[in-house]
């Protein structure tokens, strides 16, 4: 465990989780720091009375089982539970995509790329995906013939991509930049180099590509 803040160090960059760009991708990462930091307490607190039990204290030879089930059993894992199921629960929830975001594309994913289109159906070329900064984007994610996911670990969750299924999700990049995407999903050969890049612009920026895509 000593090495682990060592081995998070490495956690920043393109295709980490936990080095968030957007409002929905920081849930996420808050969410996983609660659920880490909840882990090493409980982890502690184990091995704490595993050292108590084998050094034999005086104290902990007047425990009686019945107490060790309800301290174990119930005063220990109620408020953990709490914590943890009840971050998970309200952090989740404010992902879900509530109405209509005022942007909505598209992405398709097929052995092994993907392609993007604007609302009009006007494909986005390169394997790259163009979004307007600071405002949320829905994306439908649909898959023409095995199961893929579609995952921006910088911008917010991922979600499958499914062969004649629409799913929705909702993204948001706090800022105009590059930001990678990847298949999550274990698709054949060439799964590890299914890969995309998003490119989000500043509002006005997008609204310019938008009309010249459309144009
Ligand atoms: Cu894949």
């Amino acid at each position: 465990m000593a090495a682990t803040p060592l081995a998070l160090a490495g956690c920043s960059g393109e295709l980490s989780a936990l080095d968030p760009a957007g409002p929905r991708a920081a849930n996420l990462a808050l969410l996983w720091w609660v659920m880490f930091w909840g882990a090493v307490v409980l982890f502690v607190l184990v091995m704490v009375l595993f050292a108590l039990a084998y050094l034999r204290t005086e104290w902990i030879g007047r425990l009686t089982p019945g107490q060790w089930i309800v301290g174990g059993g119930l005063v220990l894992p109620v408020p953990v539970l709490v914590l943890l199921t009840g971050t998970a629960l309200v952090l989740g929830e404010q992902l879900l995509p509530r109405g209509a975001a005022p942007v909505q594309l598209s992405a398709h994913a097929s052995r092994w790329h993907w392609s993007f289109a604007y609302p009009d159906g006007t494909i986005m070329s390169d394997d790259i995906l163009h979004i307007p900064a600071g405002q949320p984007v829905d994306i439908t994610v649909t898959a023409e013939d095995v199961i893929h996911a579609f995952w921006i670990p910088r911008l917010g969750g991922k979600i499958d991509a499914i062969p004649g299924r629409i799913n929705r999700i909702r993204l948001e990049a706090d800022a105009p930049g590059s930001y990678w995407g990847q298949c999550a999903e274990y698709c054949g050969e060439g799964h590890d180099i299914m890969f995309f890049r998003v490119e989000a612009h500043a509002p006005d920026d997008f609204a310019a590509l938008l009309g010249e895509a459309s144009r």
